[in-house]
């Protein structure tokens, strides 16, 4: 097999100090923080789309960087291509995982049977540059948002037959994800959702989306998919408005419906953001209901109102990230690079140097976050903040036993309120700075 990035050696960890721009400064696979190595903490996956497929296209003018591979485009030969490229770049940067669409990994036929067919062959390929690595895949999905089939939704669609198409790419996708032994499938519902509440009734649209679920993990467990489904909140773009607006919609959505067994959150940083919310808080509200599953690692940009996917830079929104995800015990899947190059870095050595960055973004991240939790000031600030719980009556509200009438009567025994405590917040914010600048 020739090499396809040439002159890109192994990346190794060289230290802080290092000015070589191919290395990692904080990624140190084997560093044990808080008892576990880096590598386990930051189980990270390199997402097939942007990395393989995506060369810079964007609304207003073509391809930037060549993903061809020495292959023609739109050929199995190119999707073979990308499977060695792939597996290269993992390699030379120890990545242990993969992300992909159906439609990331062949080219899709006029002809649902023959990408099925496309979909066999280049999965057994897959499987054979699997074996004798400690290469995995971390989740596979179905697109159904590119073909125009699906511009009227796939779960959410009007037409039956279009909901029958959603339903077969469903299917075909569980099955490989299986075969490629994934550990979670997700569903990402770009073109669920509305443009006009003039043509569209959202209750059916619903029901329809959560019996497509429910048919998806019945199928899912009968063919041994044993891991977790995923939703992936985002509120709009394509559509105005979508169903899986935030975490808390999209919880609340998956108890309705009964699915909340089966299904986890996978949460992106820049849809938190899209959402008004920070990446934080999007974790927050998935971990404190045991719903964190996944993370799709990329940032947005506070000046721009889209989803610009770019590779995570920003150390205190990481440390802020890796602070809930210790907290909450470490997720069930992984940290998916679902970032893109900017349209100007369009060389080989451009797709390295992005991982590199996020890689020890994340790093540095879990680094900071670890000390803020041994530092232990803003935990015990916490526990002292809301100390009043404790008391006999504190116990009985939290236990659910108190009655709005004997709390009212302790009020009227006060008559006046007693001043609250100060929040700190300000405070609060220089620890952290402490913490991460020494
Ligand atoms: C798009 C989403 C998409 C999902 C997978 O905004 O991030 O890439 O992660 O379909
Ligand atoms: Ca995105
Ligand atoms: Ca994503």
């Amino acid at each position: 097999m020739a090499e396809i990035f040439k002159n890109i050696p192994e990346i190794k960890y060289e230290g802080k100090n290092t000015k070589k721009p191919l290395a990692f400064r904080y990624y140190d696979a084997d560093r044990v923080i808080m008892g576990k190595k880096m590598s386990e903490h930051l189980p990270f996956a390199m997402a097939w789309w942007h990395n393989l497929c995506a060369a810079g296209t964007d609304m207003f003018g073509r391809d930037t960087a060549n993903k061809s591979f020495s292959a023609e485009k739109g050929t199995m030969e190119h999707a073979k291509a990308k499977v060695d490229a792939g597996f290269e770049f993992m390699q030379k940067l120890g990545i242990k995982y993969f992300c992909f669409h159906d439609v990331d990994i062949v080219p899709e036929a006029e002809d649902i049977n023959e990408t099925s067919r496309r979909l066999d062959e280049i999965t057994d390929y897959i499987l054979e540059k699997m074996s004798g690595t400690d290469i995995k895949c971390l989740w596979g999905t179905a697109n159904m948002f590119s073909n125009p089939r699906f511009m009227n939704g796939a779960g959410s669609a009007n037409s039956v037959d279009v909901y029958c198409f959603a339903a077969a790419q469903i299917k075909k996708a569980l099955e490989l994800t299986v075969k490629l032994g994934g550990k979670g499938y997700v569903f990402w519902g770009g073109r669920e959702g509305y443009e006009t509440l003039l043509n569209t009734d959202v209750k059916f649209e619903q029901e329809n989306i959560a019996n497509l679920m429910r048919m998806a993990v019945e199928y899912g467990r009968s063919i041994g998919f044993t891991g977790d489904f995923y939703i992936e909140p985002k509120p709009k773009e394509p559509m105005k408005h979508q169903y899986d607006f935030d975490a808390a919609t999209a919880i609340g959505f998956l108890r309705q419906y009964g699915l909340d067994k089966d299904f986890k959150m996978n949460i992106e940083a820049n849809h938190a953001t899209l959402a008004g919310h920070t990446f934080q808080h999007e974790l927050r509200i998935s971990a404190i209901n045991g719903m964190l599953g996944s993370i799709d690692a990329n940032q947005g940009d506070y000046l721009l109102g889209w989803d610009t996917d770019e590779f995570p830079y920003d150390v205190y929104e990481s440390t802020m990230c890796m602070y809930e995800v210790l907290k909450a015990g470490g997720l069930t899947g992984g940290f998916n690079f679902d970032a893109k190059n900017r349209r100007p870095s369009n060389t080989y050595e451009d797709m390295f140097h992005a991982y590199i960055l996020g890689m020890d973004t994340f790093a540095l991240g879990l680094i900071k976050a670890a000390e803020l939790i041994e530092d232990g000031e803003l935990d015990a600030f916490v526990e002292k903040r809301y100390e009043s719980f404790k008391n006999e009556l504190g116990k009985r509200i939290r236990s659910g036993n108190a009655t709005l009438a004997e709390l009212a009567a302790e009020a009227e025994k006060m008559g006046s309120c007693p001043t609250p405590a100060s929040g700190r917040q300000e405070y609060l914010e220089s620890i952290v700075n402490r913490v991460m600048f020494g």
